[in-house]
Order: C-alpha cells, then sequence, then structure tokens
C-alpha cells in the first residue's frame, strides 16, 4: 500500500422504513425536503443542491490525477451528514447476519506507526478492533467505522435501500468533490482555506510520527477516529468531508477528461475504486478535497463511508 511519508446494527425488525424529513422549503427552489433520516439506523441526509463548477486542481497544486480541470453538473442529491459510525454499521451486521471482508480473510491494514510509518497487514484487524483502540469499538461507537472495503459498504447501501424501499448508495467522485467543496467553492479543505478544523495529522498524531508532515501548530485532540461531527460543518452542514477517515466513492479510479460533464459516474471498468477527504493519519497535502486516491475494492485500512442518494 501506500507509504504515509511519500505520499504520501436489530433495528431491522422495523420493516420496510419511511424516510422521515424535514419539510423546510429553500425560498424560491424546489420543494425537496432539506434532510432525510433514515428509520432503519437513524442516518441523516442532506439535500444538495446541484449546480456546475471546476472539478480538480482548482488551487494549483495538485497531482496529474486532478487534471484537467473539467466542468462538471451535478443534479440535486443527498449525502451524508456524518460519516457512518461504528453504532449504524453495528446495527447493519447484527440484523443482515453480515461479516466484512476482514473479518473473513483474518486481516486488515494499519499503519506501522511504532516503525517505518508504512501501512502493513495485521492479523485480528477489523471493524470491531481497529488499529486503535486495539481492544475493541464498545466505548467508541459514534466514531466512523473503518476497516471495511468497499464490497462492505456496498452490502451496507443494499441492504440500506431494502429496508428503506429506495435506493441508497455510495456517492460518486464528482458528488463528492462538489459537496466538499461547498457546493463547488474553491475551496482547499472543507473549512475552506484558512485555519484547520477538522480530525487530520495533528501535534497528537506527531507525538508517534515523528515525520509526518503535520498541520503546524494544530492539535485536534485526537491521534486517531473522532467522534463524528466534531469539528465545523462545511457550509452545506456536512461533517468530516476533511479528514477523520477516508469515503470510499462509487468510481473506477481513473483518469479525468477535459470535457465538461453531467453527473459523471467514472471509468467503465478498472482496478480499484476511488477514496476521499484525508483521515486521522495523512498529511496535509492528502486531505485536500481535490485530492484523489484509489484502491483495491477489498482493501480495507482507516477507510470509511458515507452513503448517498438521488433525489
Ligand atoms: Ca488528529
Ligand atoms: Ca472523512
Amino acid at each position: 500500500m501506500r507509504l504515509l511519508g511519500s505520499l504520501f446494527i436489530a433495528v431491522a425488525l422495523l420493516g420496510p422504513a419511511a424516510w422521515s424529513s424535514a419539510q423546510t422549503e429553500r425560498p424560491g427552489a424546489s420543494t425537496l425536503p432539506t434532510t432525510f433520516t433514515d428509520a432503519a439506523l437513524g442516518m441523516e441526509f442532506v439535500l444538495v443542491t446541484g449546480g456546475c463548477f471546476e472539478m480538480g486542481d482548482t488551487v494549483g497544486d495538485g497531482d496529474n490525477d486532478e487534471r484537467p480541470l473539467h466542468e462538471v453538473c451535478v443534479n440535486d442529491f443527498y449525502l451524508g451528514r456524518y460519516e457512518v459510525t461504528n453504532a449504524q454499521f453495528k446495527r447493519f451486521v447484527d440484523a443482515a447476519g453480515y461479516r466484512t471482508t476482514a473479518e473473513v480473510k483474518g486481516s486488515g491494514w494499519g499503519f506501522d506507526h511504532e516503525g517505518s510509518g508504512d501501512a502493513k497487514e495485521r492479523n485480528g484487524l477489523n471493524w470491531r478492533h481497529p488499529l486503535w483502540p486495539a481492544d475493541g469499538i464498545e466505548k467508541k461507537m459514534q466514531h466512523p467505522v473503518v476497516q471495511v472495503t468497499w464490497y462492505d459498504a456496498k452490502e451496507l447501501a443494499a441492504w440500506l435501500s431494502r429496508k428503506n424501499n429506495r435506493t441508497v448508495r455510495l456517492p460518486y467522485e464528482a458528488e463528492w468533490e462538489y459537496a466538499a467543496r461547498s457546493g463547488g467553492k474553491d475551496h482547499r479543505y472543507s473549512w475552506g482555506a484558512g485555519t484547520p478544523d477538522g480530525n487530520v495529522a495533528d501535534l497528537q498524531l506527531k507525538k508517534i510520527m515523528p515525520k509526518i508532515e503535520h498541520f503546524p501548530g494544530y492539535d485536534d485532540g485526537y491521534r486517531y477516529t473522532a467522534p463524528v461531527g466534531s469539528y465545523a460543518r462545511n457550509d452545506l452542514g456536512l461533517f468530516d468531508m476533511t479528514g477523520n477517515v477516508w469515503e470510499w466513492c462509487e468510481d473506477w479510479y481513473g483518469s479525468y477528461s477535459a470535457s465538461p460533464q453531467t453527473d459523471p459516474t467514472g471509468p467503465a471498468t478498472g482496478i480499484s475504486r476511488a477514496w476521499r477527504g484525508g483521515s486521522s493519519h495523512y498529511e496535509r497535502r492528502a486531505c485536500r478535497s481535490a485530492m484523489r486516491f484509489g484502491y483495491d475494492p477489498g482493501g480495507r485500512d482507516d477507510l470509511g463511508l458515507r452513503l448517498a442518494r438521488s433525489k
């Protein structure tokens, strides 16, 4: 995997659930509810009003895979206000009897924080037993789930779709970036360009990984994950779009096209799936909203997810 330094759930018994929605209408806009709360897991979704933006390296210091800049338009969609939590994921696995890839294979991936800083495979690592805390997630139920593969994420989405009788899915990269940048604004991070306000590589992490390029002088209080929603929301009301855990997207990871596009869904084929947003373990540059990575869909690490829904 990547080199850090180089960069580098019993509610099922409810049956098909009704969405509960906030009926607040936007002035002069459609009458779509501004939020939905899924009744099966209590997952809150925020309406992201569609629009057009320049996708990619608008700041001018990105990687080649963030170019060319290209115009993308997205329709209205809903995106989870928070990353999926351990509590929500537990309710899903308990109800569905689901075993994650890491549990079936007996291993996950995590940084060798005592040594090189590289990620390495570790026996016994899975969503119930992430790298930290190694003794389990019982006291961390409001933290984001980690060590889930793209396949695990898809299983959760399919289960929740059945429970709600409407499709819930992973966000596409274009949707994710548009939302992280608060509707396509020229924002380097979800908080904009100024003082950090999220769970990223900070002074806490630097205590055990001295070589990491952390956010200078910044101490967010968490070395590993933080409870979702611990930091400021972005301008769309979304939390932790920068940092905390990486988030799987639906798309195959591939090159951008210069052509204007509407609701792009990524390459038709590929070998890795896209993930976005940085995490508590990643240096500043990797936490940029335009930053892209691809990973084997069967890979698991400090990777979580948030779900989406078309309008
Ligand atoms: Ca941190
Ligand atoms: Ca995140």
